[in-house]
């Protein structure tokens, strides 16, 4: 009875990890491509939020987020970003699947005054056409595009408003139709074969190898597991002699990742 309570709990990990962690299996599977960005027009709102956007590095106060009708560059609405302040606050998207080596172009329109500048984020904050802001002090809208090609496949790459110095006297900055386009070989989601890279690429997957109580090259940062629910299981596991056992007797959900 031991044993097989042992060899559920070990499926149960397993279970946890790969319902927790498609993007490592499944690289792309479910996850919009960063080239199909959601309500980059700025037509959609919830509560006063654009639909998909208010990502989780969001710094902006929401106080300072609103839906701007009296300019649009498309349809009826834009989107108005505040921060009088000279340090740039983030407003980002939801997360995106890119890939590396593809070259992504961001293009956005803004009007009123501030300055303004893009950049993202895939696990790092990186910054798109360079570190410097556009002034913008304009009632007329202009195109902005700048380009990156990206260095890492990732499954979570938020896109970053980051503005700063806006000011009242133009109804501080907004934004309206941000597109993303791109230039490379984006993988074929019916395609296996990246998915066996990946699977293979992942370090310390049978978890044998913990120093300071943490399997080596787990524990990712979008890890929101607290560190005492995650252990050694040596009473049973799948190969060698270690596997890994996730607490979490709760009704929502914890990620844990590599
Ligand atoms: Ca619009």
């Amino acid at each position: 009875m031991i044993g097989r309570r042992s060899r559920l709990s070990i499926l149960l990990a397993i279970t946890l990890i790969l319902s927790n962690i498609p993007w490592l299996v499944v690289a792309g599977e479910g996850i919009p491509h960063f080239a199909d960005l959601r309500n980059g027009s700025f037509e959609e709102w919830t509560d006063d939020i654009p639909d998909y956007w208010n990502g989780s590095i969001t710094n902006i106060p929401l106080s300072g987020v609103a839906r701007y009708t009296d300019s649009a560059h498309s349809g009826s609405s834009s989107l108005q970003l505040i921060n009088t302040s000279g340090t740039g606050r983030r407003f980002t998207t939801q997360g995106y699947q890119i890939y590396s080596g593809v070259e992504y172009t961001v293009s956005y329109w803004v009007r009123g005054k501030g300055d303004i500048r893009v950049r993202y984020h895939d696990g790092d904050y990186k910054d798109i056409g360079g570190t410097a802001y556009y002034s913008i002090d304009s009632a007329e809208w202009t195109n902005i595009e700048v380009s990156f090609t990206a260095d890492t496949t990732y499954s979570d790459t938020q896109l970053i408003l980051f503005v700063r110095n806006t000011d009242a006297a133009r109804d501080h900055l907004q934004v309206d139709d941000v597109q993303i386009t791109y230039v490379g070989e984006i993988p074929d989601p019916e395609d296996p074969e990246p998915e066996k890279e990946y699977i293979t690429s992942l370090q310390n997957k049978s978890f044998e190898i913990w120093s300071d109580g943490k399997p080596e090259a787990w524990v990712g940062a979008a890890t929101n597991f607290a560190a005492s629910r995650i252990l050694p299981y040596t009473a049973d596991s799948h190969t060698g002699s270690r596997a890994v056992q996730l607490v979490n007797t709760g009704t929502s959900h914890n990620r844990f990742t590599s």
